[in-house]
């Protein structure tokens, strides 16, 4: 699988080189045929890199709280990635969605690494984009790395599952909207934060997630909620020992080699699943969209073509025929 100019380019990212952690990452967001061996050579199920998830919704204050985590840990000496990630926009590598990170005050510190995705990318679409950038980063030495996605549907959830903590973000004036999350979005929180502190509404907004809450009978399953401000700081103190203890105390869902490992191999193997199962019907019926056309005419069924799956996974589709 290794090829030299793969090695070559694992090296730049192990050395920190700048210009090759960028090169690298964009062949690991366009698909490039080196990007699997570079990754391949550059996998650690040991690493130490923390990966924080910040999700919520548009305007919720993420890049401003993503700016103040930047600041924390550069104050521990430690090297800060960041991965900007829209899964609305096709877009990415900054320029269009330069105008929604507030990081400025840290675009110039060489210690910091900010990039920003967009939707396009390979199979494993924006989530496998950012399951391999953060594998990047983190070679790189860079720890920790956060992950900003906007929104809370399936593919933000499924992006911040990807990091070890996820930070919720709610803001006052969403009352009703915690309510209709319910406990499903609630759940994909390691932490849950109450941002805008400073505004009116705060309270309500505490008390519609408690009341959310109720839904999930163990009291241990409920994770912490912090009130904090990222415009004035307040309650930043809070957050950071949450997210610090969190991380350390094990009870980051994902922390341990072996489950970062599990997620990284699930999210490949149904990546590949995908890809595998369209190649095949498209080998039998010329295109998906064919199978489609087969279907409409009456020639087969979904569940046909099913069958024919579960057969080849059951070496059986020459007995089919
Ligand atoms: N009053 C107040 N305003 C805040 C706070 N945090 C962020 N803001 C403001 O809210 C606006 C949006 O902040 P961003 O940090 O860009 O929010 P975001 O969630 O990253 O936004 P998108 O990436 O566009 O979804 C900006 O004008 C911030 O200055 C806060 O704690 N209090
Ligand atoms: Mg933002």
């Amino acid at each position: 699988m290794l090829s030299s100019k793969a090695d070559d380019f694992a090296r730049k990212v192990r050395s920190c080189d700048t210009r090759g952690l960028a090169r690298v990452l964009s062949m690991v967001e366009n698909g490039h045929p080196l990007a699997h061996s570079i990754l391949h050579s550059l996998y650690n199920p040991e690493r130490s890199c923390l990966t924080i998830g910040i999700t919520g919704p548009p305007g919720g204050g993420k890049s401003t709280l993503t700016d103040r985590l930047i600041t924390y840990w550069r104050g521990n000496g430690n090297k800060v990635g960041v991965i900007a990630v829209d899964p609305s926009s096709p877009f990415s590598g900054g320029a269009l969605l330069g105008d929604r990170i507030r990081m400025q005050d840290h675009a110039s510190d060489p210690e910091v690494f900010i990039r920003s995705m967009g939707s396009r990318g390979h199979l494993g679409g924006v989530s496998g984009t950012t399951r391999d950038a953060i594998e990047v980063l983190a070679a790189a030495s860079y720890d920790p790395v956060i992950v900003e996605t906007i929104g809370v549907g399936q593919t933000e959830v499924e992006i911040a599952s990807l990091a070890d903590i996820t930070l919720l973000v709610l803001v006052p004036g969403q009352g009703d909207e915690v309510q209709t999350m319910k406990a499903g979005i609630m759940e994909i929180g390691d932490i849950i934060v109450l941002n805008k502190a400073d505004r009116p509404g705060i309270e309500q907004l505490e008390m519609s997630v408690s009341a959310s809450f109720e839904l999930i009978p163990d009291q241990a399953e409920r994770p912490p909620v912090i009130r904090c401000s990222a415009q004035t700081g307040e309650g930043l103190d809070k957050l950071t020992d949450a997210i610090v203890s969190c991380a350390f105390s094990g009870t980051g869902r994902k922390a341990t080699a072996r489950k970062r490992t599990t997620l990284i191999l699930g999210s490949i193997i149904r990546e590949k699943g995908r890809e595998l199962a369209r190649k095949l019907v498209s080998d039998r019926y010329g295109s998906v969209e064919e199978a489609i056309e087969s279907i409409l005419e009456g020639k087969t069924t979904p569940y046909e073509i099913g069958e024919v799956l579960s057969g080849f996974l059951e070496n059986k589709q020459e007995n089919r025929e």
